[in-house]
């Protein structure tokens, strides 16, 4: 079978899952998102990551694309449920906005029923690269206007690696940014990324935005972030992305 083939049948047999990063707050502490990472678990493979599949399932056909979407909804309920019930915690879920989903106008309807449907529909955040973004400013303006009037708070995903004009920062309505891992790597090496990233969390800040720090790593990239006060820590330092069972031991720890 080829790869789209495969696609095919493990959307129909629910082999697709989310894996989820935890998100914590540089001020306490506190864990105050996770995001949610697609993962496919072939029935007798080894997990598969999004870079081999994200292109090639957009060329699925729109009933089973939008059998996937409900499928991975279906997932955030579920473990949104669990950290409530079992912690007493309301996990709120970072999803990454789809470019096919975005270049679609009757697939946005499709993503604000889905939210609408959950049990927590206001514990849902939405991430867009700057270049999914860039693909389609008008539809971007619609959808994301929309999601913002229900009141879900809005990512500006990958940012300082794509295409965007920083003039799209005041123009749509992000909430916060995500600054892309790229910089925060070379944070204590290379003294531009470093004024880099305290220049874009000044940007964030003087725009009413917080700001996120993508792949930290290592407890030198963690006291930096914190000195020029960015907001948020996501990386392997904190937790690499865990399968729910494991998030929800994890949230044990944090109620
Ligand atoms: O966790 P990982 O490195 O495998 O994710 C790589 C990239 O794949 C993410 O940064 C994200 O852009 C993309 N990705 C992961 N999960 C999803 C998803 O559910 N939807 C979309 N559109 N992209 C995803
Ligand atoms: O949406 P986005 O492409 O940013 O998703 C985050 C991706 O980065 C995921 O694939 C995740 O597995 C990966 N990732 C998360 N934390 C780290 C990290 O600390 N270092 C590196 N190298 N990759 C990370
Ligand atoms: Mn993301
Ligand atoms: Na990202």
């Amino acid at each position: 079978l080829d790869l789209e083939q495969r696609l095919r049948k493990a959307v129909q047999n629910n082999e697709f899952l989310y894996h989820y990063q935890p998100i914590i707050s540089t001020s306490n502490g506190q864990l105050i998102a996770v995001e949610a990472l697609m993962r496919w678990q072939p029935e007798d493979g080894d997990i598969v990551y999004p870079d081999t599949f994200i292109e090639p399932l957009k060329n699925l056909s729109l009933e089973l694309r939008r059998k996937l979407g409900d499928h991975l909804f279906q997932q955030v309920n579920q473990v949104q449920s669990a950290a409530l019930q079992q912690h007493g915690i309301p996990l709120r879920v970072a999803m990454n906005l789809s470019c096919t989903v975005l270049r679609d106008p009757t697939r946005h309807r499709d993503m604000i029923n889905s939210i609408a449907r959950l049990e927590f529909p206001s514990l849902i955040n939405l991430e867009i690269t700057e270049d999914t973004l860039m693909e389609d400013l008008a539809n971007a303006r619609a959808l994301l206007g929309e999601l913002r009037q229900l009141g879900i708070p809005l990512a500006l995903d990958d940012f300082g690696t794509g295409q965007s004009s920083l003039n799209h920062l005041r123009s749509f309505p992000f909430d916060s940014i995500k600054i892309d891992r790229e910089f925060v790597r070379n944070i204590s090496t290379e003294p531009e990324d470093a004024i880099l990233v305290q220049a874009i969390v000044q940007l964030a800040h003087s725009f009413n935005m917080k700001v996120v720090a993508e792949g930290v790593e290592t407890e030198t990239q963690k006291r930096y972030l914190m000195d020029i006060d960015c907001d948020y820590l996501q990386g392997f330092l904190i937790s690499k992305p865990l399968p729910e069972q494991q998030l929800l031991e994890l949230l044990a720890t944090y109620s």
